[in-house]
């Protein structure tokens, strides 16, 4: 309870009991700053608080109260971004873990996650929520070759509370950029100024840009089919929140390869995996974050890594504190 400071009030703060009726927590302190605990003899369910001061003294001025909730998780977690895509026998991925503390004390414990076999979260060995504060936690993800491609779920725990992470598991891909050398249409341009072949000139400077409506669309045929595996975007500051990659052997039967609900704009990179006779990309804005078209500064695309398997045997050298929660 935040009062006014050496005000000569004299008073009490009480808590009600149901069944009890009130009970004294303690006197207001003079400093202004009063900090009390209910239920000495273990928690007390109280269902009121009240500030009791003697007619004879000036009244009390309080600023503020802040009750700190006993039968609360000691901090509560969550997860900022509940998916993430990792390749296979590639990189780390990383996610971010949101703690809040909900103690008038500093909350000590570890974030843990259960990985499925061939999947290893690594998360800090010990992490400290302050009083009334939030801590940001690293998780860093990596699946091994032997995990085949597809959406996985990894309990995230702290303390006794917990969230689930959906893991996508795609095979790594790797260079040329495939659409350097692809042909380049859309569903429209805003004005000749923004062509869709901007997307794939390899200049940074130069962009597509759609009319102002939802379901426009950038479409890149490629020289030959491949097996694609990721889809770099750069998109201008009018950019869809909602968007679609999808692909097709021939520009007529399409099939969704990757579904982004969450877009927010910049660099994204979508992972996917399409069948060997993939010759058409398509970018397809379903929903627009702006009032604007929707523009990109340039699209990549990335074929499957086909000498993957054998290169990601190798187990990269690590030498950080962190612990591993995974099976290798
Ligand atoms: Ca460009």
């Amino acid at each position: 309870m935040l009062t006014g400071p050496h005000s000569g009030t004299r008073g009490a703060v009480e808590a009600h009991l149901p069944g009890k009726g009130w009970q004294r927590l303690g006197a207001l302190s003079q400093t202004g700053w009063t900090q009390l605990t209910a239920g000495r003899h273990g928690a007390a369910e109280a269902d009121a608080l009240r500030l009791v001061w003697s007619e004879q003294t000036k009244p009390p001025v309080v600023h503020e109260i802040t009750p700190w909730y006993a039968d609360t998780p000691a901090a509560s977690l969550s997860l900022p971004r509940t998916t993430v895509d990792a390749a296979i026998g590639g990189g780390t991925a990383r996610v971010t873990a949101r703690l809040s503390g909900n103690r008038p004390t500093d909350v000590r414990g570890r974030v843990t996650a259960k990985a499925p076999k061939g999947f290893t979260v690594r998360t800090p060995l010990r992490t400290t929520v302050r009083r009334g504060s939030t801590t940001e936690v690293p998780l860093r993800i990596s699946a091994d070759s032997s995990v085949k491609a597809g959406s996985y779920r990894i309990p995230v725990s702290f303390g006794g509370e917990r969230v689930t992470l959906t893991v996508r598991a795609y095979p790594r891909t790797s260079g040329p950029d495939l659409a350097r050398h692809a042909q380049v249409t859309s569903s429209g341009d805003e004005t000749k100024d923004f062509p869709a072949a901007a997307v794939a000139d390899g200049k940074r400077g130069t962009r597509w840009s759609s009319p102002a409506e939802d379901g426009e669309w950038v479409q890149l045929k490629l020289a030959e089919p491949a097996r694609v595996g990721q889809v770099v975007l750069r998109w201008q500051d009018a950019y869809p929140s909602h968007y679609r990659v999808q692909v097709s052997p021939d520009g007529k039967r399409w099939r969704t390869a990757a579904t982004v609900r969450d877009g927010e704009g910049g660099k994204e990179s979508v992972r996917m995996d399409t069948p060997r006779d993939t010759r058409y990309v398509r970018v397809v804005g379903d929903k627009r974050a702006t009032r604007f078209g929707i523009s990109l500064w340039s699209v990549e695309i990335y074929g499957v890594d086909s000498a993957g398997r054998a290169k990601h045997a190798r187990r990269d050298g690590d030498g950080d504190r962190d612990g591993g929660s995974g099976a290798r």
